[in-house]
């Protein structure tokens, strides 16, 4: 079993509260640093450029209430942000179902078409839906148009074709009255999705990830599998408690479940992530992997308002799941 590969040299202390460690210094981008005026700055999709830049597309909410998308640049990617004087992606009327915004990008390097992928969820009158656009530079765009209609949103592209047919694969999470689930499809062409099923579902009852789940940034390829960040929702009397956790799956067949962690990893605790829009959500679509190929920075909203980033060891989040996590079983939902 792939998942068994490496663990004699890993750590096995870490407990999940411990698996990421926030930056000092954020949040790293607010509405403050703007260069046009905008309500928050949330939500953003994370790429690490050819020359090492930082590259973060922020879901940008402007005084209407509408969403666009704003790259901001970063040498390092905690300081010196360098932002796009305009928005960089913003609905087109050509584009009905980005009346209302549009939001929430996760990016994916292609390497088959050497472009970014972008999936996006567009909010048009039908509801929230998932839209795609490729990029090569972050300054134009190919939309490819609506790819998962409403209700339907939290979509990543897997970065290159599958099995014998070599088909891609998006991860997106329609919304169903009786739970959220986690979903994969399939397509020959990145415009036609088929073969629709069930990835992860969310638990039931009082559990923090009962009812809704979504995936949070783009699949984690690891020696192990593909790693999941992914958010749950709780919901209370005074409002959603929007956390993170972790599963793991079959790097051939990304449908396989292979282990699922009890315990969230990252939940709001800090002023920048119970006060502001919506109080308690920690929210997040984007990473980047440093140099040494295992430090991750988990680029994260804080109560949809600001970005903040925290970093934390792939390995050791491997090394959580092998010690803590298990295959879903039934009885668990
Ligand atoms: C989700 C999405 C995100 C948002 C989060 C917390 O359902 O709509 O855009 O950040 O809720 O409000």
């Amino acid at each position: 079993m792939t998942r068994r590969r490496n663990t004699a040299q890993r750590p096995t202390d870490a407990s999940s509260g411990t698996l990421l460690t926030r930056y000092p210094g954020n949040p790293v981008l607010t509405a403050a640093d703007w260069p046009y005026p905008v309500n928050s700055v949330f939500n953003a999709g994370a790429a690490m450029l050819p020359d090492g830049t930082t590259l973060l597309l922020c879901r940008v909410e402007d005084r209407r209430g509408i969403s666009h998308l704003t790259a901001a640049r970063s040498a390092d990617g905690f300081n010196k942000w360098v932002i796009d004087p305009k928005p960089t992606l913003a609905p087109h009327r050509d584009f009905p179902e980005e009346i209302w915004g549009i939001e929430d990008p996760r990016i994916t390097w292609v390497p088959e078409m050497k472009k970014f992928a972008v999936a996006y969820t567009s909010f048009g009158r039908g509801g929230p839906g998932v839209s795609l656009a490729l990029t090569e530079d972050f300054t134009s765009f190919d939309r490819l148009g609506v790819v998962m209609p409403p209700d339907d949103k939290d979509a990543t592209l897997l970065p290159r074709r599958f099995g014998d047919f070599g088909t891609w694969v998006m991860v997106h999470r329609p919304a169903a009255p009786i739970g959220a689930h986690i979903w994969l499809s399939y397509s020959p062409d990145l415009r036609h999705w088929g073969s629709h099923r069930i990835m992860l579902m969310a638990r039931r009852g009082a559990w923090w990830d009962a009812n809704k789940i979504g995936i949070s940034p783009p699949l984690i390829e690891t020696p192990d599998g593909w790693l999941m960040i992914y958010h749950g929702v709780r919901r209370t009397a005074s409002g959603s408690i929007y956390r993170q956790g972790l599963a793991l799956f079959d790097i051939k067949d990304p449908s396989r479940c292979l282990l699922r962690g009890d315990e969230w990893i990252l939940g709001p605790r800090e002023d920048y992530e119970t006060k502001g829009d919506v109080a308690g959500a920690v929210f997040a679509c984007g990473y980047t992997i440093a140099p040494d190929g295992d430090t991750l920075r988990l680029y994260y909203s804080g109560a949809d308002t600001c970005m903040a980033v925290a970093t934390g060891s792939i390995s050791r989040m491997l090394a959580w799941l092998e010690t803590n996590g298990r295959p879903p079983v039934d009885t668990d939902i």
